[in-house]
């Protein structure tokens, strides 16, 4: 709804901008007609060319009133000034002083004024001159100025996605106001100029007029060409900075002692009290003996999915996806990582959705130097949780998550209550082949048919590794969704048919009894790919992906928390998702903004160890974001103003889609610097990236630098 809304808005505010002008200009050529009658014939024809831009106009109003339905906050924006401040008054003013005008002069060929004695039915001959009072009457400026300013209105409604979004209220305002007014007065002092011409009979030369246009046409292609030039170089990042450069957001609670200044945060010797730390002191335990231990290295190499389409991988262990990781809660993990990536290609692995100590958390350039190519690191932790977990790069993910740098992490509980006779991982993922894109379950990019016993016992772990929302459906058997971000359900009841959505990094577990049939799981993304189980292993299913949604938000039973829409917060952080069309470290793009910023001027969360937290994500763009905290599950508190009603969802990974406000609550128990961004890596790579820092830690890890960290 909001999606489609938002669309119509982006196509009337294409059509807008020609509408105007066409009408505006028409209604221009107006004066010229020096016959009655033609003058007569043009107005009819303006008159028709404004009547449709002002349906088009009233277009407009009617998607800001259906966007306004999610809410203010939706509208109150660039789509406000836009419609409100630039666009609707010259509207108003076209509906009040040129349409009447207009439609006397396509009745008579003159103004309302005039027309009125002659009105029975004598109208002046269509071949007579139009009177020079006339004339002049029809090149008054509050004739013709108000069609010129709406299709100023117009340009702004075309070029809103160039607009800064989520600026403050009152300086927008003025912006939009004086701007608005700025073009009106032009626009009323060269109509005033051609109407004392008129007046005088003193005509512009030609060549004076020619040479006006052109230098105009100058001016103007050089302030864009000036401005494209500006936004590419002033765009570019730094090559080497520090991650906490965004502006201190400490959510509307008391500023920590430490660092009221964003960008001393960075330095390993601050200004703090004693109790100041660098992430380098938060690692896991340094000794003991490992329950498990694993080798994780990066290559490259060409793979082949199930097709045989091929991709040139990079992988861990030379498989993709990497080997899936097996541990048990409590178990102190040591994996060693070796970089034997071609080139300078460095790599990092992050513990995705484990609460690990920030040291291990595996992000480039804030908590650890990014593994060149020939080095190593090794990651040790202790897992105090169970569930679906995966792994993957957290340098450049956009690059080399897509290409194969990921596994399944699978954190056994210490004691298993439901024991299984399947524990299959699914990582839905879209790979770049010889063949063009291709969307696979690991790497199986066509059906596959596997044998299940009839009563034996499944559980699916959906994991979506791509950045893009997946949906996925389980035929044709009773099924219950026990885990989500591998947290336990409470209470999972049995649903049958349901389209199973999860944004980019999100898991959720299935968990049916194998029946007599056949039983298919498809992602709708490859809806002729899947796994057929039967117990021949031949089993044939037709997949249903158009069932109804499945609702994590009203699913299973309540159960008490900890945290809760009542708790007492010490923060509350409010993030507003939008787009902005315009230059990001130096190329041309959809920049994907938070509070109208992009990485790194966008808000640092400031919190302090044992604050508790609420933050409110709002969706204004056009494209799902599932925003991913590190380090600590979030509460998800409800959506859209509604409180979440079924079993309590501890997420890593909050799916928030467009026109849509989730609001979850996290405690600070976990200390360090955290990454916090949109797990479609194209959006992070576009400026979706946060991070929540607790106010006594530092880091002494920089973006860029002699590695070229890349913590996106
Ligand atoms: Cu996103």
């Amino acid at each position: 709804m909001y999606v489609a809304a938002s669309g119509l808005e982006l196509a009337l505010g294409i059509v807008l901008l020609p509408a105007w002008l066409i009408a505006a200009v028409t209604t221009g050529l107006q004066p010229g007609r020096r016959a009655v009658g033609r003058m007569r014939r043009m107005s009819r024809i303006a008159l028709v060319l404004v009547s449709v831009a002002l349906l088009l106009t009233a277009a407009r109003l009617v998607v800001y009133g259906l966007l306004a339905r999610h809410g203010w906050v939706f509208v109150a924006d660039r789509r406000l000034f836009t419609t409100f401040v630039m666009l609707l008054p010259a509207v108003i003013a076209t509906v009040v002083w040129t349409v009447p005008w207009l439609a006397s002069a396509a009745r008579n060929g003159v103004s309302p004024a005039r027309a009125k004695p002659r009105a029975r039915g004598r109208l002046p001959d269509p071949a007579a001159p139009v009177p020079l009072e006339e004339q002049s009457r029809a090149r008054s400026p509050r004739h013709v100025v108000p069609p010129r300013l709406a299709a100023f209105g117009g340009l702004g409604c075309f070029a809103q996605m160039f607009l800064p979004p989520d600026r403050s209220f009152w300086i927008s305002l003025g912006a939009y106001g004086l701007i608005t007014a700025a073009v009106g007065g032009l626009l009323v002092w060269r109509a005033n100029a051609r109407l004392q011409r008129l007046l005088t009979g003193r005509e512009i030369p030609r060549r004076r007029a020619v040479a006006v246009r052109l230098g105009t046409a100058v001016v103007v292609l050089g302030t864009v060409v000036g401005l494209a030039n500006y936004g590419i170089a002033g765009s570019r990042l730094p090559h080497t900075f520090s991650m906490m450069k965004g502006e201190a957001d400490w959510g509307g609670g008391a500023a920590g002692q430490h660092h009221d200044m964003a960008g001393d945060h960075h330095m390993a010797t601050g200004t703090g009290g004693a109790d100041e730390v660098s992430v380098d002191e938060l690692r896991g335990p340094r000794s003991g003996t490992p329950d498990r231990r694993f080798s994780l290295t990066a290559q490259a190499k060409k793979v082949k999915l199930a097709s045989g389409k091929t991709v040139d991988a990079w992988t861990y262990n030379g498989q993709v996806p990497g080997p899936q990781l097996r541990v048990t809660e409590g178990d102190l993990v040591e994996i060693k990582l070796r970089n034997e990536l071609p080139g300078k290609t460095p790599v990092t692995i992050h513990w995705h959705g484990v609460d690990v100590p920030n040291g291990e958390d595996g992000v480039a350039g804030a908590t650890q130097d990014a593994v060149l190519p020939g080095k190593s690191f090794t990651y040790r932790f202790r897992v105090e949780e169970s569930g679906t977990r995966w792994y993957h790069s957290h340098q450049a993910a956009s690059e080399q998550v897509d290409r194969g740098l990921f596994g399944a992490l699978i954190i056994e509980p210490k004691k298993q209550t439901r024991p299984m006779d399947k524990d299959v991982s699914v990582l839905a993922h879209d790979w770049q082949t010889d063949k063009g894109t291709v969307p696979a379950l690991g790497a199986l990019d066509e059906l596959e048919r596997r044998r299940a016993e009839p009563g034996e016992k499944v559980r699916i772990r959906l994991t979506n590794t791509s950045g893009s929302t997946r949906e996925f459906a389980i035929d044709d058997v009773p099924y219950k969704v026990t885990a989500l971000d591998g947290t336990d359900v409470h209470k999972p009841t049995a649903l049958k048919g349901k389209k199973l959505v999860l944004g980019g990094g999100n898991r959720m577990d299935v968990e049916f009894t194998m029946p007599d049939g056949p039983v298919r799981v498809t992602d709708g993304s490859a809806p002729d790919a899947g796994i057929v189980y039967s117990p021949d292993g031949k089993g044939v299913l037709k997949a249903d992906l158009n069932g109804p949604e499945f609702d994590p938000y009203s699913y299973g039973g309540p159960k008490r928390t900890a945290l809760g829409p009542d708790s007492d917060f010490d923060r509350d952080y409010k993030l507003v998702f939008d787009e902005w069309l315009g230059f990001y470290d130096g190329s041309f793009g959809l920049k994907q903004t938070i509070n109208g910023r992009v990485f790194p001027d966008t808000p640092m969360l400031m919190i302090r160890e044992g604050d508790v937290a609420r933050a409110t994500f709002i969706n204004r763009g056009n494209e799902d974001h599932p925003m991913h905290l590190h380090g600590h599950h979030m509460l998800v508190l409800g959506k859209n103003g509604k409180r979440a009603s079924g079993s309590p969802m501890w997420q890593d990974t909050v799916l928030v889609r467009p026109g849509e406000e989730v609001q979850v609550a996290f405690k600070a128990d976990n200390p360090g610097i955290w990454m916090d961004h949109c797990h479609n890596f194209w959006h992070s790579k576009l400026g979706m990236v946060m991070h929540l820092a607790y106010d006594n830690v530092t880091t002494p890890y920089e973006i860029g630098g002699p590695v070229g960290n890349k913590p996106e």
